[in-house]
Order: C-alpha cells, then structure tokens, then sequence
C-alpha cells in the first residue's frame, strides 16, 4: 500500500496534469502576442513550442554552413567543454580506494579558437573526447558578436510579456550527438530557439520535484591533458556539495533495473513530457521546469541552439515551490536506503535544514 506521504504527491502530479497541463506540449503556428504568451503560458508556468517565429533570422540558412561559422569567428576564443563521455555537469562515479563515491562532475573548460574548437565538436573520435562549444554565462553576447546579426538580440513578444526587460544571458550550444545535459533546473524564463538540428528535451513540472531524488552531492572536476589525451576527475578542494538530481532517465540496459529500484517516483510515476524541437523552432521552457537535453545533429555534424534567459518572477509560485522543497528536504526520502525508498509518512519540515538548503537551491 501506497504511504500517505507518496498518495498526497500523486494525486498533486495528477492534479497538475489534469487542471492544466495535458499530456503534451502545445504547439503554436506563429509567434504569440506577448498578452498571449503571458496569459496562457508564463503565468500558468506551462511550457510550448512556437513554430515560425524566427523564420526572418539569417541564422537559420548561414550557421548550417560550417564554412561560414569558422570564417566569420576566426578570430574569436571561444569556450569549449571536455569530457570522455558528453555528460557535463552529471553525476559520476569517482573511485578512490577507500570507496566509490558519486560526485557532480563539471567539464574541463579551455578557451580556444572558435575553428579548432569546431573541429573537436565534429570529431570526437581524433581526440578521445566529447566537446561541447557553451558557457552559460552569456556567451553569446561575449563570445560570439560576431554572429549578432545573425538573429534578434531578444525575443520581442517574450520581453514585453517578461515586463520589457532584456534577457539577462544568452547562449549558444553546438554540440555533436554524445553531448547531453542531465536533469536539473534554472531560475530563468528560457526561450530555446534551434537554429541546426534537432533537440530532444524530456521535461517535469516543479511540482515533480521529489520524483527527481535531488541530493547534495561532492563537486568534482574534471582535467583534460592534451599530451596524454587523458582525463582526470577530482573532487575540488575544499569540498562543495552541488545539490542535483540523481535520476538517469536513460540508464544502461545493465543498470536499469537497479535505477527503476532506487528512484521507483521517476519510474513509476506519470511519463515525463517529451518533445523535439527541431530547426527554426523555440521552446518555452518556464522557469524552475525540470529538464533533459539531448541532440541530433543535422548533416554536417552538429546542432546549434541560442537561449535566451530571462529574469523569472520571485513570485507565489517561487514561494509554492520552496515549500514543497523544504517538504522533501525536511523529509526522510533522501535518507533511506535508496532500494526501499517511500516517502516518509510525516513529511514534516525542519525549518534550520531548509533554511541552509534557500542559498543553494537560489543558485539553482
Ligand atoms: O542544450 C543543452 O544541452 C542544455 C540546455 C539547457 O539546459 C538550458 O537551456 O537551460
């Protein structure tokens, strides 16, 4: 029998789906008017897909073509991301003799010259590595102006329904098909507009928080030596806790039996959404919407994205979302023996956990 703590969160995931969100993504023909977006989609904090909104972009004829990216940033150092598999800020085993222990691995980061930076996204194989061209910093204001006339600075129906204000970054990703990001959330109204190739996101609502087991986790990093061609993960010093979500929603045919046992809400609970987002379309992804990347190249090898983050509003739904937080921070879940994880009957709240736990959860 279910455990009155899991029944009351169910029937929460239930709720939400029925009430407002579907079981699909919406999608629209043509941009939005901002009263639209803001009325039937910022303000329910419920995402959609919006074809033809950026069919005037330049972008979306002259970045497929390889030639004119390297000619056009030859001169610009641009932010490359190493690692031996594509999974970038995931979790991974870090073996040390004593035990094995998962840590949050981030990428080795080198700043490079955009055209050999390209060459390691289109040839994995010649390195030994997986790059991914992305620093969510805005880089693509900093590192890639060159390209600025390419497409908008800003989404405009977005920013007058965001109150009129510019986004505060926005990024660029060009990445082959080994890179992935894992599940985790941003405190951000992200516009994701895909400019080369195909994007496949898997997503939850906030209110499916607990179903993602986020756990403090020791923050590594990893180290790439050219002359080698090896990689090294070690745990920074002094140690970091980075709090993220344990779940793999792609295990191995090997270990997922052992994933669906650990993290039985993700499993068992209702099918994230799932949705591709392909050329010349733009994902709105509300703020604090768990979600999971990965891409498909187009013929040249590569897909290209440009997101753009707008400030979210620290409002009532800001303020819903950290109580159920403090819920599953206060809770038992993440203590017990992740094989025979329940939700604890009491779910009760421990006000000194969650106030420690507001700084971490605020940088997202
Ligand atoms: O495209 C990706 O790999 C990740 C995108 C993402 O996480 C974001 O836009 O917040």
């Amino acid at each position: 029998m279910l455990k009155e703590g899991e029944r009351l969160l169910e029937g929460l995931w239930g709720e939400v789906r029925e009430l407002s969100l579907g079981n699909r993504i919406q999608r629209l023909d043509s941009a939005p008017t901002p009263l639209q977006f803001l009325r039937d989609f910022v303000s329910p904090n419920k995402p959609c897909i919006i074809s033809n909104a950026i069919s005037h972009w330049p972008a979306l004829t002259r970045w497929p073509s390889l030639s004119y990216l390297s000619s056009t940033l030859s001169n610009s150092i641009v932010s490359l991301h190493l690692t031996p598999d594509g999974r970038a800020d995931s979790l991974v085993p870090l073996e040390n003799p004593k035990k094995e222990e998962i840590c949050f691995a981030s990428a080795h980061v080198e700043r490079v010259p955009f055209p050999c930076a390209l060459d390691l996204v289109l040839n994995p194989e010649r390195k030994n590595l997986v790059a991914y061209l992305q620093q969510q910093n805005d880089c693509f204001r900093e590192e890639y102006s060159a390209l600025a006339s390419d497409c908008d600075a800003h989404i405009p129906w977005a920013t007058e329904a965001l109150g009129g204000y510019l986004p505060e970054a926005v990024n660029l990703w060009i990445g082959n098909h080994l890179s992935e990001t894992s599940f985790h959330k941003d405190h951000y109204e992200n516009l994701y507009a895909v400019v080369s190739g195909e994007k496949q996101f898997l997503l939850l609502p906030p209110t499916d928080m607990h179903r993602m087991y986020i756990q403090d986790f020791p923050a590594a990093q990893y180290s790439y030596s050219s002359d080698g061609g090896e990689f090294r993960l070690e745990l920074e010093k002094p140690l970091r806790y980075v709090p993220w979500c344990s779940v793999n929603p792609y295990p191995s045919p090997e270990t997922k039996e052992i994933e669906m046992s650990k993290f039985p809400l993700y499993f068992n609970g209702p099918t994230p959404f799932h949705c591709t987002v392909k050329a010349g379309e733009i994902l709105y992804l509300p703020s604090m919407w768990f979600h999971h990347v990965r891409q498909s190249p187009d013929d040249n090898g590569c897909a290209i994205a440009i997101n753009y983050w707008y400030d979210m509003q620290f409002d009532i739904k800001y303020a819903y979302f950290n109580f159920l937080q403090s819920i599953h921070h206060g809770s038992r879940l993440m203590n017990c023996d992740a094989s025979k994880c329940t939700l604890s009957d009491e779910l009760c709240i421990d006000a000194s956990e969650w106030e420690a736990n507001q700084e971490d959860t605020k940088d997202g």
